[in-house]
């Protein structure tokens, strides 16, 4: 029999992606029929996505994947905790807001303040980061008073899409997980924290696990793309979630780093952790595929890199880093999660400089030396991190599977491993779309006994990193204490 194809969805923070999969003796053969670019747009002071941009970029790759012959399903994932409300009619009641809209300015110490930190973590099991849907929710109310009851319903914006696509609406749970409001111990929505937050419990979405059949495109969505039949499939939705299905290890002591605008560093493990040391390093539980759970952190990622590269008018990043390998060891670290660095500006450049300056550093002059501080301190903070998922866990960190577009930077992936003392194993870049497309085939039977990541691993080729005796741990100590705030002189 013809072996079926699949369309993967991937919409990341600054782009989107559709291609086409199909899976032949045990292989997976991934083709990118189309690529287009995301980000933030700012009016009047509010910073949104293009929604109907994205769903207009949707179509046209659909169309182009309908002309490769007949397509069994189609599924959507993209980056976490952004929703949109919809009214009585369904309609869209507002633009769908972007996580780093400063209108969350306070609400997550308002609100952890009123209701406790533990009982949030308690009931959740996520990382406290102030663009959790739940405080975006808060935040909104307060922006527009009313809303939340003017609304019937919330999708994640993979579940919009869906909805879109099929004319069903769920809520898929690897992203559902990501609201902190939703509790991954009893499998469903958080009602006492809905409550306490003001958040009308009918708003949510039935919770569906990843790879629910949601049902056949509609006539409308057939027409315009020349699709027939085709099935809509909730993948992991979650972006990371598709990621880390996707992660080519086998056996145990490995640990994985999602690598693109956010680091998502972690361990899947069988249940959620909510130990106190689980909340004291603020670690995340997100929901992942066939049960398991997710546990990481999130770390800034190349975000504030992507930021330099625009106030800089957009040299191409593989110049960068191939400048930043240059120069000379031993220069300053950021904290890279330090908060001055979540908004989007033009000044990054000069945050990371006035950074430098406040801990007493040298202060990095040219795109090059700015390059090489950010990747390095990238590095030395997915290396704590590291330690930290040992001391939570109890396991042991062996190697790190570095997935997604980072895993293409050789210079940090060289750095990942010289600084945390670890073997990296880079690949595969395009990890998020080739999970989402394991995800859709294992819904539709046509995935062998080995189970996904068996897959993964014959279709890839990967490369080592073996870590390089040096001076790391004298500069380990260094970026400890900038990050507890202490001034590297003192
Ligand atoms: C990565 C990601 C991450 C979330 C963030 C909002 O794309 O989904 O896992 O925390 O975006």
């Amino acid at each position: 029999a013809e072996a079926l194809r699949h369309v993967a969805i991937d919409l990341g923070a600054s782009g989107g992606r559709v291609a086409l999969g199909t899976i032949q003796d045990g292989r997976l053969a991934v083709e990118v029929l189309h690529r287009f670019p995301n980000g933030g747009v700012l009016v009047r002071g509010g910073l949104y996505w293009d929604v109907l941009g994205l769903w207009r970029e949707i179509l046209h790759g659909l169309r182009l994947a309908a002309g490769h012959g007949p397509i069994h399903s189609v599924g959507v994932d993209s980056w976490a905790v952004d929703y949109a409300l919809l009214d009585e009619h369904d309609l869209l009641l507002d633009g769908v807001h972007h996580y780093r809209d400063r209108r969350t300015d306070g609400v997550m110490e308002a609100v952890t303040a009123r209701v406790g930190r533990e009982v949030i973590y308690g009931a959740t099991g996520i990382q406290f980061l102030p663009f959790n849907t739940a405080y975006q929710l808060v935040a909104h109310e307060r922006q527009a008073p009313g809303i939340l009851r003017r609304a019937r319903r919330l999708l994640m914006v993979p579940d919009l899409l869906h909805f879109w696509l099929s004319g069903r609406q769920a809520g898929e749970v690897t992203n559902a997980s990501t609201t902190q409001l939703y509790d991954p111990r009893r499998g469903e929505w958080a009602a006492p924290l809905l409550e306490a937050l003001g958040i009308p419990a009918g708003l949510l979405p039935t919770v569906v696990p990843p790879g629910t059949v949601l049902g056949e495109v509609t006539p409308e969505v057939a027409h315009e793309t020349g699709l027939a039949g085709t099935r809509v499939i909730a993948p992991a939705t979650h972006d990371t979630a598709s990621a880390v299905a996707a992660v080519p290890a086998s056996g145990e002591g490995w640990a994985y780093l999602s690598s693109g605008t956010w680091s998502l560093v972690g361990v899947e493990t069988p249940r959620p952790v909510l130990s106190p040391t689980a909340l004291r390093y603020n670690l995340t539980n997100e929901a992942g595929v066939n049960g398991t759970t997710r546990l990481l952190k999130n770390v800034m990622g190349l975000w504030t890199m992507q930021e330099c590269r625009r106030a800089w008018g957009n040299p191409d990043f593989a110049t960068l880093y191939g400048d930043a390998e240059r120069v000379l060891e031993g220069g300053p670290l950021i904290d890279p999660d330090d908060p001055r660095f979540l908004p989007p500006g033009l000044d990054m450049p000069q945050r990371i400089q006035a950074y430098c300056a406040e801990t007493g550093q040298a202060i990095p002059q040219t795109p090059a030396e700015i390059t090489r501080c950010v990747l390095e301190s990238l590095a030395h903070r997915c290396a704590e991190v590291l330690d930290e998922l040992e001391e939570v866990t109890g396991g042991r960190v062996l190697t790190l599977h570095v997935v997604g577009g980072g895993a293409q930077i050789g210079f940090l992936n060289g750095l990942l491993a010289d600084i945390s003392g670890r073997t990296v194993i880079a690949g595969p870049v395009e990890a998020t779309l080739l999970g989402n497309l394991l995800v859709q085939a294992e819904a539709s039977g046509s995935i062998p006994g080995g189970g996904l990541r068996e897959v993964v691993r014959a279709s890839e080729v990967l490369t080592h990193f073996v870590p390089q005796p040096g001076g790391h741990a004298l500069r380990r100590e260094a970026f400890r204490r900038i990050r507890v705030g202490q001034t590297v002189s003192s």
